[in-house]
């Protein structure tokens, strides 16, 4: 496909005044009749994008059909010359059918399980109907849907009904990717929510008849969500009507479409028996982030797809917070920097490094990327750090006043902060424009006679493609003082570094304190610097910041891991200080679950790539399990009476409190299994009434390898729920010992419910078994055969999911050559698909450079 600059981004000649659709649903032949009000604005002819699906019946001007020498229609466009264009206003009306039974791909209109249903962000539109697609087009809509399905719905505010038809009005002005439609014999749960102006709302959340007793927490986060966005940022709610729609096949989590939000059913269905915490966590923020994008998305919008992050990053931040409110900000923060550095940091530091403004791509479908969502929300943190909660709430009033109803960009953005609260924030752009994470480097100098400890930081950013030099960034550095007994001597200070290499210097001091760095993980930035494993189990026993808390443990372990995984042996001082962790009854329970958590090996294997070393999947896998077998044994007594302590009585509850003990008992069994030999595990599984506690306990059979009557009772019980089964696809070949994952992914690959054209399926199995690293990345190179050959598969079908789970390779050039060699050819391979799809055309290009 061809590559698309942003500095090459044009106005469109013209505004659109209104646009109304007429849609009558068949699954093989759906009419759509559009009628678009233009005004020129610019020079040019009309252009208008379509796919090449459309089969195209008729097309007017103000009712007479356009000049066949006037009109020309490509597979992606079409042109009316300008010759043929009235001075005034005019009104394009085409008639054009579609078949979304064929639609695989799941862009623009398409059935699943019987649900007529849309995806149109970021370019469906145009498969649905001719249409500027493109987000800086912003129009009202009228949607007329016509079905003798029993629900139909479309954006905006219902405006009338009848006998198989349905007319909906949404006045706000949005682009093409915003729309959606939907069909299909539905249920809901509903209820109402008066805003804080007085309106009142009605709110469904529809799902499928059989499903309508698991969409009441869904319901329930939904107000949550829009009473929180009313308090923290003054928004209200703008339609008389919300509406959330479930359905199984879905290429992202969920879509912000306006006042009609369609979401992924794993992201809305949920019940204890059914879902897990962490499914719960997430609905509430999947739910609360696409609600949020009513302001920050939708009322203000993106003026091009390289300012992606403005919408995707701000609503992020914006969930990000709703959920440190809702649950513990504390822990919320940890595992949004386990996330972050998983996925975001593994992304900068490879081949796909891209910064959160790309200024080109081939195929927008591939930058809805952790580095556009996740470190586009890091940035905003900084930006708000930097700015003080005052100036961010300033900012933010004058970005609503200022853009409502605008299409604007990253310069729109950060000019409303510098105009609200006086700063320059020339060099900040760069987080916006530079890829890469940068390395943080401390040095620490201690004058004893004069009491004064000096802080060297330097800054450096590895080159990444297409950007060689990395000039230095602004980084907001908190830090907090500790003394060697424990007590803190300075309470968190923000250094804001700016050169490539600056002191700051820290007087009046009586000894020499460990330096508690990066508190809050306030920017997004990797550290390097020297310090005793005494003075990390200082910081992990007495920090008051519970994130640098936390990473002091996490250091802790990954410097015995990655001495383990080349021969070394545990640091007794890290599991001495992880006893004195499991002792402390006053922390929180979620927040130690933490702490035990193990560096995973993905990420141990980027630690040793980054130490200059070369990783290799079978050590770091035995390192692993050795460690954890040697905590247990240390800690036994410990862990045991921590395992029935924190057994969580009475009914389920997916709040935070029960959900941390469920988290640590979980933490603590995973480390007993490696001593008991999974009896407790299996006694867990055998009477635990909750999702949580079975999936703790079936992971733990099966990385032992003794899951198999575990398994054969969870499909009995389970078989007919998708979402059930999906855990039961992805947690084989996630957690088998890795000799085992890819023939036992084969074995699931085999069975007539390996649904692969539905992605959550697909990514269940294909995407379990990459996972599991040392199984991904076996020496023989089958893990690599087993997903390059699914993804062949699954490319002419479904190209936008094939080419996300292309960036399970991205890391491969950090390994031994041979490897490196037989991950090439696995990426080769589907290179070479003749038919393969520019999506992943586009990722197999950049991963192989
Ligand atoms: N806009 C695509 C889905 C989301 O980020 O909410
Ligand atoms: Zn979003």
């Amino acid at each position: 496909a061809e590559t698309r600059f942003l500095r090459d981004y044009s106005p469109y000649p013209f505004r659109v005044r209104e646009t109304r659709l007429d849609v009558t649903l068949a699954p093989q032949g759906t009419v759509v009749s559009s009628r678009i009000e233009f005004e020129r604005t610019g020079a040019g002819p009309l252009v208008l994008d379509g796919g090449t699906g459309l089969r195209t019946r008729s097309v007017t001007i103000d009712g007479a059909p356009v000049d066949a020498a006037h009109l020309a229609m490509t597979g992606e466009t079409l042109t009316v010359a300008e010759a043929a264009l009235p001075d005034r206003p005019f009104t394009f009306a085409a008639q054009v059918e579609i078949d979304p039974e064929a639609n695989t791909a799941l862009e623009g209109l398409y059935l699943s399980g019987g649900i007529f249903c849309t995806q149109c962000e970021a370019e469906g539109f145009r498969h649905i109907t001719w249409y500027p697609d493109r987000p800086d087009v912003m129009a009202a809509f009228r949607v007329t849907v016509r079905s003798d399905l029993p629900v139909l719905l479309s954006n905006g505010n219902p405006v009338a009904q009848g006998e198989g038809w349905a007319e909906w009005h949404d006045p706000w002005p949005k682009p093409a990717y915003l729309f959606a439609l939907v069909a299909g014999d539905l249920k809901a749960v509903s209820d109402s929510f008066t805003t804080m102006s007085g309106r009142n709302v009605a709110l469904n959340v529809w799902v499928r008849p059989a499903d309508l007793d698991r969409a009441g927490f869904a319901m329930e986060a939904l107000k949550t969500s829009m009473r929180w966005d009313e308090t923290a940022y003054g928004r209200e709610y703008d339609l008389d009507v919300f509406n959330i729609v479930a359905v199984d096949d879905f290429n992202m989590g969920a879509m912000e479409n306006k006042g009609l939000n369609i979401f992924n059913s794993k992201l809305v269905l949920a019940s204890p028996e059914t879902a897990t915490d962490a499914d719960y966590e997430r609905i509430e923020a999947v739910i609360a982030h696409e609600y949020f994008h009513n302001w920050t998305g939708n009322r203000i919008t993106c003026r091009d797809w390289f300012q992606l992050c403005l919408k995707e990053g701000l609503t992020v931040f914006r969930d990000q917070q709703f959920t440190a409110d809702v649950r513990s900000a504390a822990v919320k923060r940890i595992e949004d920097v386990v996330t972050l550095r998983g996925r975001q940091f593994r992304e900068d530091a490879g081949p796909l490094a891209h910064p959160p403004r790309p200024d080109r791509y081939e195929e927008i479908n591939n930058f809805y990327t952790a580095t556009v969502y996740e470190k586009g929300a890091e940035v905003i943190g900084m930006l708000k750090r930097l700015v003080g909660d005052e100036g961010y709430r300033k900012s933010l009033d004058l970005y609503f006043d200022r853009h409502d109803g605008q299409a604007c960009t990253i310069e729109d953005w950060l000019k409303v902060f510098e105009d609200a609260t006086g700063r320059d924030l020339a060099q900040f752009k760069r987080w916006y424009t530079d890829a890469g994470t940068p390395k943080l480097t401390l040095a620490e100098n201690w004058d004893d006679e004069a009491g004064r400890l000096t802080l060297r930081f330097s800054q450096a950013t590895a080159p990444t493609p297409g950007q060689p030099d990395k000039p230095a960034r602004v980084i907001p550095i908190a830090v907090g003082l500790i003394s060697q007994n424990g007590d803190e001597v300075l309470p968190t200070r923000v250094l804001e570094m700016t050169e490539t290499a600056q002191d700051f210097g820290f007087d009046g001091l009586g000894s020499r304190p460990v330096v508690s760095l990066l508190r809050g993980f306030s920017a997004p930035v990797t550290v390097d610097r020297k310090m005793t494993t005494v003075e990390r189990a200082i910081l992990l026993a007495h920090d008051t910041d519970s994130f640098a808390r936390w990473q002091a443990g996490h250091d802790l372990a990954m410097d015995s891991l990655v001495a383990m995984a080349r021969g070394g042996s545990v640091d007794p001082v890290f599991t001495h200080a992880l006893g004195g962790v499991l002792d402390d009854e006053s922390l929180d329970p979620a927040f130690v679950a933490l702490v035990l958590r193990l560096p995973g090996e993905d990420e141990i294997a980027a630690e040793i790539a980054t130490r200059g070393a070369t990783p290799d999947p079978d050590a770091i896998h035995q390192a692993r399990d050795a460690l954890a077998a040697e905590l247990a044994a240390e800690h036994e007594r410990g862990l045991s009476a921590l395992y029935d302590r924190m057994e969580v009585p009475g009914p389920y509850s997916p709040e935070a409190g029960p959900a941390g003990r469920r988290s640590l008992r979980l933490a603590a069994l995973g480390l007993l299994s490696r001593l008991d030999g999974g009896a407790r595990a299996q006694s867990l599984w055998d009477s635990a009434l909750n999702m949580t506690e079975k999936m703790g306990a079936l992971a733990a059979l099966v990385r032992l390898d003794r899951a198999g009557p575990a398994l054969a009772e969870m499909e009995a019980r389970f078989g007919g729920n998708r979402l059930v089964m999906d855990k039961f696809f992805s947690v084989q070949p996630m957690a088998a010992p890795p000799a085992r994952a890819v023939p036992v992914a084969s074995e699931l690959a085999e069975r007539p419910d390996f649904d692969w054209k539905n992605p959550n399926r697909f990514r269940s199995l294909i995407g379990g078994l990459a996972a599991n690293h040392a199984a991904f990345h076996a020496g023989d190179g089958s893990g690599y055969d087993f997903v390059a050959d699914w993804l062949m598969r699954l490319d002419p079908v479904n190209p936008q999911t094939a080419a996300r789970m292309t960036t399970v390779f991205e890391t491969w050039p950090r390994y031994d050559a041979d490897r490196r060699a037989k991950a090439r050819a696995a990426l080769e391979r589907l290179a070479a698909l003749p038919s393969l799809s520019g999506n992943t055309g586009e990722m197999v290009r950049r991963i192989l450079a």
